[in-house]
């Protein structure tokens, strides 16, 4: 996972609380004028690398997966009071960028009115301080959303974008935990992604020296697209460049609660968002009714073609290891 190695991203006070005690021992080591250059050239460094280091700490979003963008787009909108996730995190990144160098620029700027007497030295340096501090604390509310950001997206479940993914789809109880849960021998991870009430459940099946990742999807493809609220929709684009086959499951018996009709329309909704990749419609619970047109049909609590289904999806997938794998 990309952003599971994000340092925590220190608060403006602890930055410059570090950067003056730091000067302060350095400035102590020295005599005079000197002693206030060495405090200058400490704190200056101690602020413009740290802030340099909380910008170089992430990924170049115009690089990563789009899964992974669009992914911490939904996440950071979700957890924080940005409305746009990821461009949020890319300006608060770049002001930050802005306060390291302007950090170096005051060093800069006051070095030469330091090399004079102690006490004017010593008049500068606080002047220097004074507006050191003022530039990190203008950054307050950026180093804020940057952590908060970082504090969504390390916790994260294991989704790999280079792995093929089969996502599960379909109304609340026509059984797909159930599904994941049988065909995945592991145990399924279960993240609380900040946008879904219930979390993604992740498991791994594995199938001719391949690994597929198996998702289930509650609180985001269990109900129609105008039910989902605007972070939803955004997971659902990140489901969208995951996934290389979805299954929908239906059930005909409609003991789960919904008309066979509705879960029919959620599939037919399925499958013009996820045009990409082969939709197939999957009939469980075969063994209260079979009156669906289905793909499939199976019946997980009875064992009957649960198997069968995952290797139909991998078969729908076409995944051929060693090749370079087409999204
Ligand atoms: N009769 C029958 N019940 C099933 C079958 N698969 C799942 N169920 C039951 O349907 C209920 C909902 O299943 P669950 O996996 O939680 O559905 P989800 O909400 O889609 O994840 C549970 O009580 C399951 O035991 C099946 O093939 N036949
Ligand atoms: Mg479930």
């Amino acid at each position: 996972m990309i952003f599971e190695d994000l340092p925590t991203t220190p608060t403006s006070e602890e930055l410059i609380d570090t950067a003056f005690s730091r000067a302060a021992r350095a400035g102590r080591a020295k005599r005079g004028a000197e002693g206030q250059q060495s405090m200058l050239m400490t704190a200056a460094n101690v602020l413009s690398d740290n802030l340099e280091n909380v910008v170089t700490a992430w990924p170049d979003f115009d690089a990563i997966d789009p899964f992974y963008y669009e992914l911490a787009d939904a996440v950071v909108a979700g957890e924080t009071d940005a409305e746009a996730g990821v461009d949020a995190v890319r300006q608060s990144l770049s002001e930050i960028g802005w306060a390291g160098r302007k950090t170096r620029e005051i060093h800069q700027e006051y070095q030469g009115r330091l090399r004079t007497d102690f006490e004017t030295a010593k008049k500068h340096r606080k002047q220097a301080f004074a507006r050191m501090a003022d530039v990190v604390r203008e950054v307050e509310g950026d180093l804020e959303l940057v952590n908060e950001a970082r504090n969504a997206l390390r916790d994260l479940p294991d989704l790999n974008p280079e792995e093929p993914a089969v996502v599960v789809a379909g109304y609340p109880n026509v059984g797909k935990s159930s599904f994941v849960n049988a065909v995945t021998r592991a145990r399924i991870e279960t993240a609380s992604y900040p946008f879904t009430t219930t979390g993604l459940g992740v498991g791994h099946a594995e199938r001719g020296h391949v690994r597929y990742q198996i998702v289930d999807t509650p609180g985001l493809l269990d109900r129609p697209a105008d039910e989902r609220n605007e972070i939803e929709t955004q997971a659902v684009s990140a489901l969208e460049h995951l996934a290389d086959c979805v299954l929908v499951l239906v059930d005909p018996s409609e003991t789960c609660g919904y008309t066979l009709e509705d879960q029919l329309e959620l599939r037919d909704q399925v499958a013009s968002r996820f045009a990409e990749v082969p939709v197939l419609t999957v009939c469980n619970k075969a063994d209260l009714s079979r009156e669906v047109e289905a793909d499939h049909y199976m019946s997980v609590t009875e064992g009957e073609n649960v198997e069968g289904v995952l290797d139909a999806a991998v078969e729908a997938i076409g995944y051929e290891p060693g090749l370079p794998f087409e999204e």
